[in-house]
């Protein structure tokens, strides 16, 4: 009698965890796997690519889009060397447009994607000089030459351009964690196995909620057992290996001894 109702209680934790959300259990974290295709680099979750030929900024524009992108403006210092980076690797002496130009108001600069807030320029010493004596350059380039900064140029130069479309992403599934309790071939719990010698740390537990929780939170822990002391006091022991791994020291006890791990699913 006393072995059933211990045998309810274990059902009832166990339903009970499985009813916990995935954040409640373990951080959430949903990785994302990205890919680019042929030509072009993958930065975050964007690919990029230089036009292989050389256009006015608006042919360069339309260059971009018939590659199924857009041009590129860079919004952080760390994306604009990645892309200064790629530019290098195609040509040494690069010197390629970004969504970029003042165009509209001299010198009021307007990036594409960057409407509403202050747009992101790092010009070269000197720059933006509108072209000097020669007047009215209204188009952004990064240049080898201009040490991988900015500058304003002639709309009408001919460039390659930077330009960014978006990376083919998948986040991979997330499981929920649960703790899967132990049973011999007939789907009974046991209740006198447990993983020996693997304890990280263990201490008084309400039960397997509890142990549970605590396993997922303390980094290393595999798994757990649940002794029960002569008191009836449960005790928690988190392991820092599993039964799989280490089946030698998977034992028959003469107390009570609950195991369970982190299962998938
Ligand atoms: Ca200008
Ligand atoms: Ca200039």
């Amino acid at each position: 009698m006393a072995f059933m109702s211990e045998f309810f209680a274990i059902v009832v934790a166990v339903l009970s965890m499985r009813a916990l959300s995935e954040s409640d259990f373990c951080p959430s974290r949903s990785p994302v796997e990205c890919s680019c295709p042929l030509e072009w680099q993958l930065w975050g979750s964007a690919c990029y690519r230089l036009t292989p030929s050389k256009r006015t900024w608006d042919g360069a524009k339309t260059a971009c889009q018939d590659m199924g992108g857009k041009m590129a403006a860079p919004r952080s210092l760390e994306e604009m060397n990645f892309m200064a980076e790629l530019a290098r690797k195609v040509d040494s002496n690069y010197y390629a447009w970004i969504a970029c130009n003042d165009t509209e108001v001299e010198g009021t600069w307007e990036c594409d994607g960057q409407e509403g807030g202050e747009p992101f320029l790092v010009w070269d010493n000197g720059q933006p000089d509108d072209g000097g004596t020669h007047g009215n350059q209204d188009c952004v380039v990064i240049a080898e030459q201009h040490n991988h900064m900015m500058d304003d140029g002639h709309c009408d130069g001919s460039n390659r351009a930077f330009c960014v479309r978006q990376a083919a992403c998948t986040h991979l599934p997330t499981q929920p964690r649960q703790y899967c309790l132990s049973t011999d071939t007939n789907g009974r719990i046991l209740v006198s196995t447990c993983l020996l010698d693997h304890s990280i740390r263990e201490f008084i537990t309400e039960g397997v909620v509890a142990c549970g929780s605590a396993c997922a939170e303390e980094s290393g822990c595999r798994s757990f057992n649940i002794k029960k002391t002569e008191g009836g006091r449960k005790i928690c022991q988190l392991n820092n290996s599993t039964s799989s791994e280490d089946k030698d020291k998977f034992q028959k006890t003469d107390y009570f001894c609950m195991y369970s791990e982190v299962c998938i699913g």
